[in-house]
This record gives structure tokens, C-alpha cells and sequence, in this order.
């Protein structure tokens, strides 16, 4: 601890105890990196001198969460610093809080980002992070009135302790002007750029340390500047700023404008420019690019990739476009994340050609190559409709599965869906290409730091071998019949609850029940995700308790943030909060039923949430939710799923058998089978089920106080465009899988029984295996240090 005074001293020339917390927390920081420095650069050494293959995971968004605490454990000094910090007097928790979590992404697909990196660095891979360093993240959730206010999210405002700026690996990004084609000598062609406006790329590197390997990775994000002279007016440089100064906070849905298009094109160029110089320090053969380099496109956002490497391959490297061709192909692979057809990425060819008009060129001589190769076999309608151009727009998705080598979905249902129905035409023509990738989380975040009642439980049984190897969690099977084991986890689950009690209490100012069921939904609001089932659920329950029925108590817990111009979403986020005012405050119910709807869910919140549920709601409309990955987390956390069969939730319940889950609702044949035929009628359901007909009434007759236009918004959704997500259609089956967990709840031990099975059998779930499995799959690469028992 004598470096920490000296960080101190050095940092803020006083003593550590005379700082603010957030200057200890600096001063802190500093002393982790003095740990992990030199692991860091002899990462770096060892990997250029062993020459080994290195992944480039693009992503245009990362969610690494806070880091203090995590760096530490995958260290193995976090007890040791812990005690260090309380013989010094201070609060280790408070210190970790004091750090600001980075929310540059939306969701799970941000999130799944962040966890392959902390993955890939825990089983001794060398994986980079590549994406962009937003000034501002995804917005801060605040509720006035029960409506959603989003508030900008200034995360750079404290300094960021754990990034180190590389201006000496900057690189320059080209936009706009016009290209020229002057032949070569040798045949070969030159392009000569005009009037480009030309923006510099710095990247600032943030380690990724590895659990307990040693091994330390980086995730690189790029950050636009003006190139130094050339920035002649403040509005030039503002011009130059926007490119990394906000997340779009749209999910599943692309924001059609030109400066994501804009982002998109930088981080990808730059990111490229810089595998290639550091791939040209050690080798002068390109042939061997796919043997030490492997790009992974996280869905469509870096799908240009394809492009920006023909393009570096055949301009600058000189070669010819099948040697390109062959050698992007084999360097590229491409994960889909999501079956929401609006989610299709595609760009107007006029505005890429403007924006980017070489890369345009190439789309365009992919496009004629593609189609002329595989016009014959498979008809011009099939290849007209998935060629890269087509009804005016250069189509991402498609350029992804025709420029990769690898192809997949994250869950098994997901995977086979895009090959049946998304991406069935590509399909039909590259079957080798697809496979499936089951998602993955965490356990160290998770279960290891959020869940330390759980954690230590489980070590005091089975050691802690597990923390290092999940499977091991199978061994806790043996403790399924032992009471004493099982009130034990009940009491570990408590102690989480009082903890996420005390957060609802002081931020919604609401008291709950620790000692009722906390029934937990928390993920991005989304019709199809159908938060508003949940309402409905709650609803269900309210008329019952009114009514004068028994029911065990509850605790409704939603996090849930809209995109700020989806207004459906923002509607049922009103109607979340105006029911939550409804319950909480009727004496007559509020006994047995509450509703605490979290703000600004992002995955600090989540850490708090996660250990504290008893129901996980995964509750998507069957064929809809590409996997999810907080049905994950929750199992890992002992937490019993109420779910459709939909996503990762399907092999969810394989693993933890089918009694340790609640399943209800249609299935997606089931649910493909009425689109087709177009038999829902979801008019019918609500005339024929008295409770529902009172439930979806409820939403316009007053009874809901504050929701007129929202209310109405909804309805008409549900009746009048034919309840696009069955929710009207799943309700009975709903409600029925959820009174089964009332049941349940009686009986302390069998559901602790459960729960064990669920926590057990999530040891598969953990992305060190996913990684591996990619590695092994679609980058092959093997990990240098298998993952010991
Ligand atoms: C975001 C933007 C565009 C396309 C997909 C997403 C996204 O976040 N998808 C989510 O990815 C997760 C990780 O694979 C999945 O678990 C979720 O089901 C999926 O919605």
C-alpha cells in the first residue's frame, strides 16, 4: 500500500485519506495498473514474437461495465487489496462505485462484446477489441411523471483510468471527393483520391485482463479528430468531432442516417489500416493474412469491413481481385443478432457512393461478380434478391454472408431460423458457411462479483475450483436432497434481495418485501421482448387480490430503457410506471403485490438486480428473441425462468431440465404457421376471456390513472392491428405458468431445489466456452492455455 500513498501524493499531492472518493478511486486505479502493466506489453511481446493468430473483434458497441473491481479479481489480489484499503479506513465498495460504468452500447449485443473479451483474455486468446470511443454514451433514464427523459450520459467527465491514449497509432480515415483509376504498369490499377476530407483516427487502448492467465488483451476504441492544420473553422472541427460523439441509441433498428454511416466507415477503416500495418511489421506475404489474422464482424455495423479490405488489398497491396477476394473471404466471419426484419441493415446506394465512393466501386464489382457466378444455378430471382445491391440499397447483411467464411447465429433456434427463413437464399448457396454459436456471460461478473453470498456458498461446498472451470458447478448436484444446503441458498438469495431492497428503496423511495418473490424482467423495452405480457401478468394479480384472493407476495422488478424515438415502447414504459403508482399505493393489494421500476438500467444496475431474482422473465414471442443472455445471468444467480421457448432459453432448459423451468405460450412453428396463414385474430381471444377483456379495458376506461393516450396507443395496437406480438394469444398460458410459481413458492426447499438445478447446470453458459468454441470454429485459433480444472 505504499505505492498508494505515493499514487496519491504523486496524483493529487496530499494524503490518501484527505481525498474525495473519487480521487482515492483515481489513486487506486493507478496502483491496478502497476500490476497489470508489464503483463500487459508482455502480452503484446510474446504474441509478436510466437507469431501467434490474432482476433479482431469489430463491434460498434462494447459494455465493459466497471472495471476496478474485475480487474482485480481476474488478478487474484482483490481480497488482498480489499484488506488493504479497510486497514487504511476505506470502503472498498465505495471506492468501486466511485467509478463510472462506460454504457457505449445498447444492449446485448454490446454487452456480448465486453464479455468475449474478458472471455478470450481468461482462456489465454489473443483477441483485440475494435470499435469506437463515443464522448457520449448510451443516455441516462430518468422518470418524470412516469415518462421516459433521456439525459445525456457524460462519462468522460471524471478521467477514464483505465485507457491509454496511442497517438502514434493514428491513422487517417478518407471521406467524400471523387476516385480516380490510373492503369499500372503491371496492369494492375491506382487510385488516385480527390478532395477527400480526410479525419484522423486515434485509438485509446483499455486492457483486458485475463482471469488469473496472465494474459492481458486489449480493446482498442477510436475517437475522430481533425488532422492537425487542417481544421480551418469550428465548424470544420465540429463537423470532425460528431463521428465519435454519440451511441446511437437505437436496438435492433437501423438508424438510416449518414453519419452512423459516417461512424461505421471509421471505425472500420481505422481498424483495418491497423491490423495491416501491424500485420506488415512481421510478414511480407499477404497470402498469409487468414493464417495470423481473423476478423469477426459483430452483426452488420462493421459489415464494410469486406469492403475496406478489398479495397486496402487491391489499392494499396496491388493484388489482383481474386487473390483479394480469397484472402478477405478467409480473413472475415459475420454473427447475426437479430431476427427483426427492420433490423436489416441497408444504406442508400446514392448516399455510400457520396460518402464513400472507392468503396462503392468495389460494392458494385462484388455485386456483378456475385451475381454473374451464381446466376445459372440458383435463377436471377434468387440472386436478385439477395445480391449486395438491390432495390437501390447496398444490403449489410448480405455483403457480411458473401464476403465471410463464417456465418452464424447465438442460439440454436436463432441459427436455424436464419437459415430457414432470413438468410435462406445465402443459405442455399454457401450451406457450409452457417453454424451456430451459443451465446455466452461472465461468471466471474456475474456470479464471482455480483453474487458473493452465492459465491462463497458454493466454495464453502465444492472449493473453488469452479470459479475457474463452470462446469464444476455440476458438483453442487449432489447437495440437491440436503435441507441444510438448500436453506443455506435460500439465505444467500435473501441477503441479495435485502441489498436490492435497500437500492429500490432509495432510488423509488418504495419499501418492499424482501421476503416476497422478486420476479425480474430487465432488458431493452421492446414489443416483441413483451414487457407489456408482464404488465398484463401484474394486472391479472391486482384483479385477484382485489377481489380477495390469496396470493404469496410478489416483487415486479423491470429495467427497461426505449430508443427515444420509439414511441410504442415509450408508451408501455408510462404504462409500467402508472401501474407501478396504481399497486404500490392500493393498501388493498400493495401487501402482496408491488412494482419497482428501476432507471437507467445498464449493467452496474444489472449487478445489483441479477443475484436478487427469484423469476427470470424471458417471455419473447416465440421466434423472436435471437437468444437473450440475462436468462443466463439470472440462472447463474439461482433465479427460475417463467419463459416461452424461445432464443438461448430453449437450451436453457435442456440444461437444467425441464422442471426447473416454467414454459408456456406458442411455439414458433406455432406462431410462423398463424403469420402465414394469417388465422390470429387476436379480437377473438380478448371476447373470449373475461379477464383479459377487463385487462385490455383497463388500459382506456380510467382505471389506470394517467395513461389516456398511452392506453389508447396500446389498444389499438392489440385490436386494431391484430397484436403483432401474440400477446393477447399467450396470456391464459402465461398467467398459468406463473400461478405454477406461486405454488412453488410454498415450498422453501423444492424451490430451492430448482433453483440449485438452474445454477448447476449453468456452468455451460459461461463465454469461455463460446470463445472457444469460435475459435475452434470459425477463427482457428486455439487458445495457448487450455482452461485447467
Ligand atoms: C442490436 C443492434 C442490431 C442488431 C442486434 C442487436 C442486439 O443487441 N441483439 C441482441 O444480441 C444479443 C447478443 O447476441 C442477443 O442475446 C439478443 O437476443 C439480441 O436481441
Amino acid at each position: 500500500m505504499r505505492t498508494l500513498h505515493d499514487n496519491a501524493l504523486g496524483l493529487f499531492a496530499d494524503e490518501l485519506t484527505h481525498l474525495s472518493t473519487q480521487q482515492q478511486y483515481q489513486a487506486v486505479a493507478v496502483t491496478i495498473k502497476g500490476y497489470y502493466g508489464k503483463q500487459w506489453a508482455a502480452t503484446k511481446a510474446q504474441a509478436d514474437a510466437k507469431q501467434t493468430k490474432q482476433v479482431y473483434y469489430f463491434s460498434i458497441e462494447f459494455m465493459p461495465g466497471r472495471l476496478m473491481a474485475s480487474n482485480l479479481l481476474n488478478l487474484g489480489i482483490k481480497d488482498t487489496v480489499e484488506a488493504g484499503l479497510r486497514e487504511l479506513g476505506l470502503d472498498p465498495a465505495a471506492i468501486y462505485a466511485a467509478e463510472v460504468d462506460p454504457g457505449l452500447g445498447n444492449g446485448g449485443l454490446g454487452r456480448l462484446a465486453s464479455a468475449f473479451l474478458d472471455s478470450m483474455a481468461s482462456v489465454g486468446m489473443a483477441g483485440n477489441g475494435n470499435g469506437i470511443r463515443y464522448q457520449y454514451g448510451l443516455f441516462q433514464q430518468r422518470f418524470v411523471d412516469g415518462y421516459q427523459v433521456e439525459l445525456p450520459d457524460d462519462w468522460l467527465r471524471e478521467p477514464n483510468m483505465w485507457e491509454t491514449r496511442k497517438e502514434n497509432r493514428a491513422v487517417i480515415i478518407k471521406y467524400g471527393g471523387q476516385v480516380e483509376l490510373r492503369p499500372r504498369a503491371n496492369g494492375s490499377l491506382q487510385a488516385i483520391y480527390h478532395n477527400t476530407d480526410d479525419v484522423l483516427a486515434v485509438p485509446y487502448d483499455t486492457p483486458m485482463v485475463g482471469y488469473r492467465t496472465g494474459v492481458v488483451n486489449t480493446m482498442r476504441l477510436w475517437q475522430a479528430e481533425s488532422v492537425p492544420g487542417r481544421a480551418h473553422n469550428l465548424a470544420d472541427k465540429a463537423r470532425v468531432d460528431a463521428i465519435t460523439q454519440i451511441l446511437y441509441p437505437d436496438d435492433s433498428d437501423s438508424a438510416g442516417r449518414e453519419l452512423r454511416l459516417r461512424q461505421e466507415y471509421f471505425f472500420v477503416s481505422a481498424g483495418i489500416q491497423s491490423i495491416m500495418t501491424h500485420f506488415k511489421r512481421f510478414h511480407q506475404e499477404l497470402n498469409l493474412l487468414p493464417k495470423f489474422v481473423a476478423i469477426h464482424i459483430n452483426d452488420t455495423h462493421p459489415a464494410m469491413a469486406v469492403l475496406e479490405l478489398m479495397r486496402i488489398l487491391l489499392d494499396e497491396e496491388e493484388l489482383d481481385w481474386d487473390e483479394a477476394w480469397r484472402l478477405t473471404v478467409a480473413t472475415l466471419s459475420y454473427t447475426n443478432h437479430t431476427l427483426m426484419a427492420e433490423a436489416l441493415e441497408t444504406w442508400p446506394e446514392a448516399m455510400f457512393a457520396g460518402l464513400l465512393p472507392r468503396l462503392y466501386q468495389i460494392a458494385g464489382e462484388i455485386d456483378r461478380r456475385f451475381r454473374a457466378r451464381y446466376r445459372q444455378q440458383y435463377g436471377d430471382l434468387l440472386v436478385n434478391r439477395v445480391a449486395p445491391l438491390g432495390d437501390g440499397q447496398l444490403r449489410m447483411a448480405y455483403l457480411a454472408v458473401i464476403g465471410s467464411h463464417a456465418v452464424n447465429g447465438v442460439a440454436k433456434l436463432h441459427s436455424e431460423l436464419l437459415k430457414t427463413r432470413v438468410l435462406k437464399d445465402l443459405y442455399a448457396i454457401f450451406p457450409e458457411r452457417f453454424s451456430n454459436q451459443t451465446n455466452g456471460i461472465t461468471p466471474r461478473r456475474w456470479v464471482q462479483l455480483a453474487d458473493e453470498p452465492l459465491a462463497q456458498l458454493i466454495d464453502s461446498k465444492i472449493g473453488q475450483p469452479w470459479r475457474r472451470d463452470p462446469m464444476l458447478l455440476r458438483r453442487l448436484s449432489q447437495y440437491e436432497n440436503n435441507d441444510e444446503f438448500l436453506m443455506a441458498l435460500n439465505a444467500a438469495k435473501l441477503a441479495n434481495k435485502q441489498r436490492l431492497a435497500q437500492v429500490i428503496e432509495h432510488q423509488l423511495g418504495l419499501k418492499v418485501n424482501p421476503q416476497a418473490m422478486f420476479d425480474v424482467q430487465i432488458k431493452r423495452l421492446h414489443a416483441y421482448k413483451r414487457q407489456l405480457l408482464h404488465v398484463f401478468g401484474i394486472l391479472e394479480a391486482y384483479l385477484a387480490l382485489k377481489k380477495g384472493e390469496k396470493r404469496p407476495p410478489r416483487v415486479h422488478v423491470f429495467g427497461a430503457k426505449a430508443a427515444p424515438s420509439y414511441q410504442y415502447a415509450k408508451a408501455v414504459i408510462k404504462l409500467m410506471n402508472a401501474v407501478a403508482d396504481m399497486v404500490n399505493h392500493d393498501p388493498a393489494v400493495n401487501q402482496s403485490l408491488q412494482v419497482a421500476f428501476l432507471p437507467n438500467y445498464g449493467v452496474t444496475l444489472a449487478e445489483q438486480i441479477v443475484p436478487a431474482a427469484d423469476i427470470s422473465e424471458q417471455i419473447s414471442l416465440a421466434g423472436t428473441e435471437a437468444s437473450g443472455t440475462s436468462n443466463m445471468k439470472l440462472m447463474a444467480t439461482g433465479a427460475i425462468t417463467l419463459a416461452t421457448l424461445d432464443g438461448a432459453n430453449i437450451e436453457i432448459r435442456q440444461a437444467a431440465g425441464e422442471r426447473a423451468m416454467a414454459t408456456f405460450g406458442l411455439t414458433s412453428e406455432q406462431v410462423a404457421f398463424a403469420q402465414q396463414n394469417q388465422s390470429y385474430r387476436a379480437a377473438a381471444q380478448y371476447e373470449a376471456d373475461p379477464t383479459l377483456h377487463r385487462i385490455v379495458d383497463m388500459l382506456t376506461d380510467g382505471s389506470i390513472p394517467g395513461v389516456e393516450s398511452e392506453g389508447r396507443m396500446i389498444r389499438t395496437e392489440l385490436l386494431d392491428y391484430n397484436d403483432s406480438y401474440f400477446v393477447l394469444a399467450d396470456f391464459a398460458s402465461y398467467v398459468a405458468a406463473s400461478r405454477k410459481l406461486d405454488q412453488l413458492w410454498a415450498e422453501p426447499k423444492a424451490w430451492a431445489k430448482l433453483a440449485l438445478a438452474n445454477i448447476a447446470a449453468s456452468g455451460q453458459f459461461s463465454a469461455d466456452f463460446t470463445v472457444e468454441r469460435y475459435g475452434r470454429d470459425i477463427w482457428q485459433v486455439l487458445p495457448s492455455q487450455p482452461i485447467e480444472s
